[in-house]
């Protein structure tokens, strides 16, 4: 029986990986969901039979299982596309929260005086389960707007917070070395929560999905450990691949973000976004605005259009009335495709998600690094609702809170069309240059709204 399980095991981790390659292309996404879910089926299913059937847990297990489906399945039915990253922060903070439950029922378990080797790993996913717990629920209610989005903080919160770590560490060393001590674990416990607390409050609420994919890398950390408590096999790999998985995430994001983590963490980036914003735009110089008419003529004998979606698109979700110009325009013999931006909207992956929801083509679709060459031969770039990807400050503006980030290459096609309300500032805060340029025509108004006019002034044209 043993060995049987192993191989299910074996399977199910095989399932996450190859789930997980496939969720690095957005074609490959929605396959790489159900493999992945497969495997944890599988892992789920094996792990039946070392339990123990004539005992009450299992009627409380059988319980957990119905009640986890039917929330996982209601939840993800029923949430908005706007709302992912706080429901992804809600079950990564059940997941590390669940492991930490789990380390302490085998503490109890293990009794007095248990053997280092045995009590670090449940100690450990205490400790870092219980952060992410908290943690993650600060961002959901940081994203729910259940509480202020601005970073809260105060002077000497650092300081703070390092005391409040190095408290941790001290009870780590005391459970360990003194663990008759029976329920000094709960303290532990509790530091850590208040800890996943603290760690958030001075996060903005824009940074959130860098925060939650850093906490899902704790989870996974946490649940591994678990792994190694129960001698689970199944555990220990899926475990790892979310603490992995999460950890290369976050490093990713920083950097499309032209960030480091230590700045995303520590930096109370948004606190100075009202300043920011009443700065931006008054320097007295001016912009060009079109008409519908003029820009949908323009589209029309057009050759090369290169769409760039950003966050407003999401807002004023416009994803399938960009759709419908893109294919008018293709029909006119225009070469449309969009522009990527790895950091562009609020989430990982938030134009890939939005656009295939709308049934935009793969193909169609490219990478930051794909399509940057390529902006210099485009007749038209066509900003939809974008702002801080395009922004050329990112390049020339030593000072500028984005520069170094790598930005799409939207200042080099030969006409720009920026699509917006009014010319405040994206998520940055910070003015954008590229509104002021020769070649830029805005066009005000809400993204949707705006891309309907187009595709009548396009069908209008001659
Ligand atoms: P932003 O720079 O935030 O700009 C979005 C623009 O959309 C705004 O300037 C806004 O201008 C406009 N807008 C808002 N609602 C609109 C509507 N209904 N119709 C038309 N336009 C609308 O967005 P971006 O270029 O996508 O850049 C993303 C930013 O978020 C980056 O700074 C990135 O670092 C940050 N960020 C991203 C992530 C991830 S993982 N994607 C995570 C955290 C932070 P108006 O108000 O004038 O309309």
């Amino acid at each position: 029986m043993r060995t049987a399980i192993s191989l299910a095991y074996l399977v199910a981790a095989v399932l996450f990986i190859v789930g997980l390659k496939q969720l690095s292309s957005p074609k490959g996404a929605r396959n790489g969901n159900f493999i992945a879910a497969a495997g944890m089926v599988i892992a789920l299913v094996a792990t039946l039979p070392l339990l123990n059937f004539t005992s009450a847990g299992v009627t409380i297990i059988l319980i957990g299982i119905v009640i986890g489906t039917a929330v996982g399945a209601v939840g993800a039915r029923m949430v908005k596309m706007t709302a992912i990253p706080q429901m992804v922060a809600l079950f990564n903070g059940v997941g590390g929260g669940a492991a930490a439950l789990v380390a302490v029922a085998e503490l109890l378990r293990m009794g007095q005086h248990p053997a280092f080797t045995e009590a670090f790993p449940s100690i450990f996913s205490i400790v870092i389960g219980s952060i992410s717990f908290a943690g993650s629920m600060v961002a959901f209610a940081k994203l729910q707007e259940l509480m202020t989005g601005t970073p809260i903080t105060y002077p000497g919160q650092q300081v703070v917070n390092g005391i409040l770590a190095a408290a941790i560490f001290g009870f780590v060393i005391a459970v360990l070395a003194v663990a008759s001590v029976p329920f000094s674990f709960i303290a532990l416990m509790v530091l850590a929560l208040v800890l996943g607390v603290a760690f958030v409050l001075p996060i903005g609420g824009a940074d959130m999905p860098v925060v939650i994919s850093l906490l899902n890398a704790f989870t996974g950390l946490a649940v591994a450990a678990s792994g190694f408590t129960l001698n689970n096999f199944a555990l220990i790999v899926a475990g790892t691949l979310v603490g992995a998985s999460g950890s290369l995430l976050t490093k990713m994001m920083s950097d499309a973000m032209g960030r480091s983590l230590a700045n995303v963490l520590f930096g109370a980036f948004g606190k100075s976004h009202a300043g920011a914003a009443a700065i931006a735009g008054k320097e007295g110089r001016s912009v060009r605005s079109g008409s519908a008419e003029d820009i949908g003529t323009l589209l029309a004998y057009s050759q090369r259009v290169i769409i760039v979606p950003g966050y407003g698109l999401a807002v004023a979700q416009a994803q399938h009335a960009a759709r419908e110009l893109a294919e008018l325009l293709e029909r006119r013999g225009v070469e449309v495709s969009y522009a990527i931006h790895p950091v562009a909207g609020r989430m990982p992956g938030h134009m890939n998600v939005l656009l295939a929801e709308a049934n935009v083509p793969y193909e169609q679709l490219k990478e930051m690094d794909e399509i940057n060459d390529e902006f210099k031969n485009a007749d038209v770039a066509l900003i939809v609702g974008a702002n801080d990807v395009v922004n050329p400050s990112a390049r020339n503006a030593p000072g500028s809170p984005i520069y170094g980030m790598p930005i799409l290459n939207a200042d080099q096609a030969k006409n720009i069309i920026f699509m917006k309300r009014s010319m405040r500032p994206g998520f940055a805060g910070i003015d954008n240059d590229l509104m002021y340029d020769p070649k830029t025509v805005m066009f005000f108004g809400d993204a949707k709204d705006s891309l309907t006019k187009l595709v009548a002034a396009v069908k209008a044209a001659a």
